[in-house]
């Protein structure tokens, strides 16, 4: 294996984490390249669980280097939050397993206030964000006025940063009926967390283009999902970065040509936490019986995950715009004893037939989905650990969403337990 791009191909929670952790067992490094800690991958070791947010899932194995790079947003507060958690889980982080690319921008409280001050004010048109600030940061990063790592390291510097940041912050908010930002309180707390924070920091692009010249495997990991990318995703009810798979070498500091193999993870129905459209979207007994068999709760936040059918239209629209090579597919289990299936084959909008979801807002509201029904299963196929172990019911629909997808399925995930995997080769 050489060095692969783990993306989530639907709504994010696609059991990203699950994958990670088995794949990182293969690779010397893991590096995130988008998001921050609005992301949630859950890991189970073991009895262990952990969850993770920001951190690279790598970080729970000994001997590997995890990387934070320059595409992601670092809230530093929770950063070190989520060390803690982790060291007291027994995790040994420091210096030597964990490096933060020195251009990465930082999510600071001012961010979290706008974010939350925007989702009230927004009321019903609110976006359902997790509420970490991390849209506002990357609004600060592309308007050229965010405060990166490596600016802690010099006070003059920091200075003339908070001056332009401040400067945009205040307003806005004045705006908003908030208060000012308080510049010596914020100074003061970014000053005493950066001799911290700064020993982390690298040259993250030079590590990562020396490794790999070296040999040594890298897998990219991804947060969130497609249908949650700032362009390809449905906008406006997106996150702030590009979640699709070549984000991982501008997000890291790599060219595209580092990128060996683009896995897509897929879960084997459909969830989205937050508003937005989404076409085979079940508000009955059947979509209750996902949610409540696949614990579809957020990581993060809590919240509950809406919940459909597959739709194959959408899984084929982010595997094309991914490059996705192959797909891990992930709880099957959780449609184990449904008599029926569906699976979403197209769209119906105004009478016309679509096999992609059209970027038109107006469209996609009247969007309709096109079924076609399989045979469900009676079996448990909890825990199968190879191929001969489903039922034949599931095997069908698994050729039946690869056909659908246009893409094959390399990993198939029958549990949270990191050895329920199933390499289909
Ligand atoms: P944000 O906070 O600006 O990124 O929110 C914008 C939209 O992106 C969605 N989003 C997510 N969707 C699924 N999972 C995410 N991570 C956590 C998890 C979420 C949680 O893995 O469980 O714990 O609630 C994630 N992060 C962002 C979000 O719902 C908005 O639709
Ligand atoms: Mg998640």
């Amino acid at each position: 294996m050489a060095n692969v791009v783990v993306v989530g191909a639907q709504w994010g929670d696609e059991g990203k984490g699950k994958i990670v952790d088995w794949l990182s067992e293969r690779a010397e490094i893991i590096a995130r390249f988008q998001g921050g800690h609005n992301a949630g991958h859950t890991l189970v070791i073991g009895e262990t669980v952990y969850k993770l947010s920001l951190l690279p899932s790598g970080i729970v194995r000994p001997g590997k280097l995890a990387v934070i790079g320059n595409g992601v947003v670092l809230d530093p507060w929770a950063l070190f939050a989520e060390i803690d958690k982790l060291s007291a889980q027994g995790v040994r982080i420091d210096t030597d397993n964990l490096l933060i690319a020195e251009n990465t921008p930082l999510i600071l409280p001012l961010h979290q206030d706008l974010d939350q001050i925007r989702e009230q004010a927004a009321g019903t048109a609110k976006i359902g964000t997790t509420g970490r600030g991390i849209g506002p940061a990357y609004e600060d990063k592309v308007g050229r006025r965010a405060i990166r790592l490596a600016d802690l390291g010099d006070e003059e510097t920091l200075d003339s940063r908070l001056d332009r940041l401040l400067a945009h912050h205040d307003a806005l908010r004045q705006g908003l009926g908030a208060e000012a930002i308080d510049r010596a309180a914020l100074k003061a707390a970014l000053v005493e967390i950066a001799p911290k924070l700064l020993s982390y920091a690298a040259p993250v692009w030079k590590v990562m283009n020396e490794a790999r010249r070296a040999g040594k495997r890298i897998l990219f990991e991804g947060a969130q999902g497609s249908l949650l990318d700032i362009d390809f995703g449905t906008y406006p009810y997106v996150t702030s970065s590009t979640t699709m798979s070549g984000m991982a070498a501008t997000g890291t500091g790599m060219g595209p040509s580092a990128i060996d193999f683009v896995l897509g993870i897929v879960k084997a129905y459909t969830t989205r936490v937050g508003e937005g459209p989404f076409p085979t979207e079940l508000h009955d007994a059947d979509g209750q019986r996902l949610g409540e068999r696949g614990h579809e709760f957020g990581t993060v936040t809590g919240r509950k995950r809406r919940c459909g059918w597959f739709d194959a239209v959408l899984v084929r629209q982010t595997c094309a715009i991914s490059g996705v090579n192959g797909i891990a597919l992930t709880k099957l289990d959780v449609l184990d004893g449904f008599d029926t299936l569906k699976i979403c084959t197209g769209y119906e909008i105004d009478g016309e037939t679509y096999d992609y979801l059209p970027t038109a807002a107006a469209l996609q509201a009247r969007v309709r989905p096109i079924y076609e029904e399989m045979e469900g299963w009676q079996e448990s196929t909890q825990g199968a650990r190879s191929w001969a172990d489903l039922p034949a019911a599931a095997i069908k629909y698994v050729r039946r969403v690869e056909e659908l997808i246009q893409c094959p399925v390399a990993l198939l995930s029958t549990s949270p337990e990191r050895d329920d995997t199933i390499l289909v080769t």
